[in-house]
């Protein structure tokens, strides 16, 4: 990990830089960060309280530092969506349409082998594979194609399924998730997305997506992996009916598992968009409270290497932003392979950057560009 170590030394003049932060509870959890210790929930929740953009700013890029140096990482990926039926129905989903809808896919084995070979001779790294709960489709039809696309292109990281799809297609074939997890793993998986946690306050779920894996089950499955060594990625759903109470509640269960196995790569908070959902009348947060939203996390999360600015969610502009309120990692080229988002409105229709389009975005930002592999490595 990358780092100078000059915010240990040089902490008492960090702490004359704080003298210029007005409010005491600020100036206090400055400096706490600054001489490398965690912050309490309840610190947490101050950020979000009286945190303005320029302390937000100042603290959450000491932890970056720390962390990741002035490093921002992207990498060649693109994804697979098998298909948009889906067993449950979240009012904030965009995604889901029923069969025989005429914005409806259900892709076969054939068909994701088609788009897999798409990619043949072109540098891409990383496969993100992720759709709806598919009614029928059990651990072994998944496991097959995971087999088909490692067997066509071993190099291939395959990163394939949120706890949510996890779940159903374990249940279904009637194996316990270490069972499901070991047999995927033997098939080829190599990590798991981090879609699906929502936001894991049991009364919140309830209201926005009812019926689906409780957090308790969304835990477990990525402990789980964790412990096979299956590495994985968390996400937090923002920007809707949550207070910064859930937000830190929320972060506060993965900080707790993470300090357990060490299995988590980074955490990326999804701001919820609002087009062609049962929640639309809810808006969406602000680009400020995006980025207030950054630096928390990466203030709190202090042991969660890697905080994702996810660029179709975000827009470019705003993932920019955000290198400079704690996150360090643009995700990828996608080449317009995901409609999550652009179902949902977000303002990139055809997300595609090429490699040199997204180091140009972190070179203007200050940071330094590093393309990596799907486990953070040097490419
Ligand atoms: O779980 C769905 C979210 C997630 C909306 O692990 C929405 O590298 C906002 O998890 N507004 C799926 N968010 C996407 C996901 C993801 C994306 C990029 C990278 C990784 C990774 C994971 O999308 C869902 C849900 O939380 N979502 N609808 C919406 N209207």
């Amino acid at each position: 990990m990358p780092h100078d170590g000059t915010f240990f030394v040089n902490s008492a003049k960090m702490n004359r830089i704080f003298d210029h932060i007005s409010d005491r509870d600020l100036r206090k959890i400055a400096g706490k960060v600054a001489s490398g210790m965690r912050i309490t929930t309840q610190e947490g929740l101050i950020l979000y309280e009286k945190g303005d953009l320029p302390v937000l700013g100042l603290v959450s890029s000491m932890v970056r530092k720390r962390i990741n140096g002035s490093y921002a990482y992207y990498n060649r990926n693109f994804h697979i969506e098998p298909g948009n039926r889906c067993i449950h129905n979240c009012l904030f989903c965009s995604y889901r349409k029923p069969a025989g809808h005429p914005e409806s896919w259900d892709y076969s084995h054939d068909e994701i082998m088609d788009m897999v070979r798409a990619f043949d001779g072109k540098n891409v790294t990383e496969v993100h594979i992720t759709g709806g709960v598919h009614p029928e489709h059990d651990v072994h039809y998944y496991g097959s194609l995971v087999e088909k696309i490692k067997a066509h292109r071993p190099a291939l990281h395959v990163k394939a399924f949120s706890a949510v799809e996890l779940d159903h297609m374990i249940t279904l074939a009637g194996l316990s998730t270490g069972e499901g997890l070991s047999l995927l793993k033997k098939y080829g998986l190599d990590s798991i997305p981090g879609g699906g946690a929502e936001i894991f306050d049991e009364k919140l779920r309830e209201q926005i997506c009812k019926g689906k894996t409780s957090s308790e089950s969304w835990l477990a499955i990525h402990e789980t992996a964790h412990r096979l060594g299956i590495p994985s990625n968390a996400t937090m759903l923002y920007g809707h009916l949550e207070t910064w109470n859930h937000r830190i509640d929320h972060m506060n269960r993965l900080r707790m598992l993470q300090d357990r196995t060490g299995g988590f790569n980074a955490f990326i908070p999804l701001k919820y968009r609002k087009a062609n959902n049962e929640m639309s009348q809810l808006g969406e947060a602000s680009i400020i409270e995006d980025l207030r939203n950054y630096a928390v996390a990466r203030i709190f999360l202090d042991n969660i290497p890697h905080i994702k600015a996810y660029w179709p969610m975000t827009g470019k502009t705003v993932a920019q932003l955000s290198l400079s309120f704690g996150a360090d990692d643009f995700d990828g080229t996608i080449d317009d392979t995901t409609k999550i988002y652009s179902m949902a409105g977000a303002e990139e229709q055809n997300p595609s950057m090429t490699g040199a389009e997204i180091s140009a975005l972190i070179a203007g930002a200050g940071y330094e560009p590093v393309e990596r592999d799907s486990l953070y490595r040097r490419v």
